[in-house]
C-alpha cells in the first residue's frame, strides 16, 4: 500500500502567514491532484501552544532565527505561528481534506520541538504515525508540503528509519531556504530515498 503524507499545509506557512514559506502556496494544486493516487492520505499538522519554546518570543534577547540549545538539541527561534485553534493553525481553505483519513499533530509539547511527522525533535516520543501507517499495511510513503527543509525532510528521514520504502516529491514542497532543501534531499537519497516529481505519479 502507498501512503501520501502531507505535511503542515497551513495558513501560517502560507504567503502571508506568519512562518511564510516562498511560494508555499504553488504546493497546494499539487497535493489536491496527487491525492486520488494513493491508496491512504494523511496529514500532519503542527500545532503549538502559546508558550512554546520554539518561538522567539519566548526567550528574552533572542530574535527570530536564532539558534540556541534547548532540552540539549539546537533550536531554530521561530516566530509565533500554528498556535493550537487560530487561523493560523488551519489547514490552507484551499487544500481538499475529504480524502485525508486522518491527522497527526505534533509540537504540542512546549519545550521539545517537533517536525517530523512520527517523532518528536529528541525522538523521545512517536506521535503513533508508524504504527497507524504498518496498520493499514503500508509499505510506501510519498512526502509532500512544507517546509521542505524542515518538516518534509525530518518525516522522510524518520519514514527511511522506521522502514518505509520513502519518496520525496520534490515538487510538491517548497522550502524556507533552497539550500537547506538541496541538502536535505541529498541526505534522503543517500539514506536510500527517492526524489521524485509529481508528473510521474499523476500522469
Ligand atoms: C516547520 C518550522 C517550525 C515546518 C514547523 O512545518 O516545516 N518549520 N515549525
Ligand atoms: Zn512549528
Amino acid at each position: 500500500m502507498k501512503a501520501l503524507l502531507l505535511i503542515d499545509i497551513q495558513n501560517d506557512f502560507l504567503p502571508d502567514g506568519a512562518l511564510a514559506v516562498p511560494a508555499g502556496d504553488q504546493v497546494i494544486s499539487i497535493a489536491n491532484q496527487l491525492q486520488q493516487h494513493f491508496d491512504l492520505v494523511v496529514a500532519t499538522q503542527d500545532w503549538h501552544p502559546a508558550n512554546h519554546k520554539s518561538f522567539a518570543s519566548q526567550h528574552a534577547g533572542k530574535n527570530v532565527f536564532d539558534v540556541i540549545q534547548l532540552q540539549g538539541l539546537e533550536q531554530v527561534l521561530w516566530p509565533d505561528h500554528c498556535v493550537q485553534g487560530t487561523a493560523g493553525a488551519e489547514f490552507s481553505e484551499e487544500l481538499q481534506l475529504h480524502q485525508v483519513e486522518a491527522i497527526f499533530r505534533k509540537g504540542m509539547v512546549p519545550g521539545v520541538d517537533s517536525y517530523s511527522g512520527f517523532y518528536d525533535n529528541g525522538h523521545l516520543k512517536s506521535t503513533g504515525l508508524t504504527d497507524y501507517l504498518r496498520g493499514k499495511e503500508v509499505q510506501e510513503v510519498y512526502v509532500a508540503g512544507l517546509a521542505g527543509d524542515y518538516c518534509v525532510y525530518f518525516t522522510a528521514k524518520d519514514a527511511l528509519q522506521e522502514g518505509f520504502r520513502t519518496f520525496v516529491i520534490e515538487d510538491a514542497c517548497r522550502p524556507i531556504s533552497q539550500e537547506g532543501f538541496e541538502r536535505a534531499k541529498a541526505d534522503i537519497v543517500a539514506k536510500g530515498g527517492k526524489v521524485v516529481q509529481s508528473t510521474a505519479i499523476v500522469s
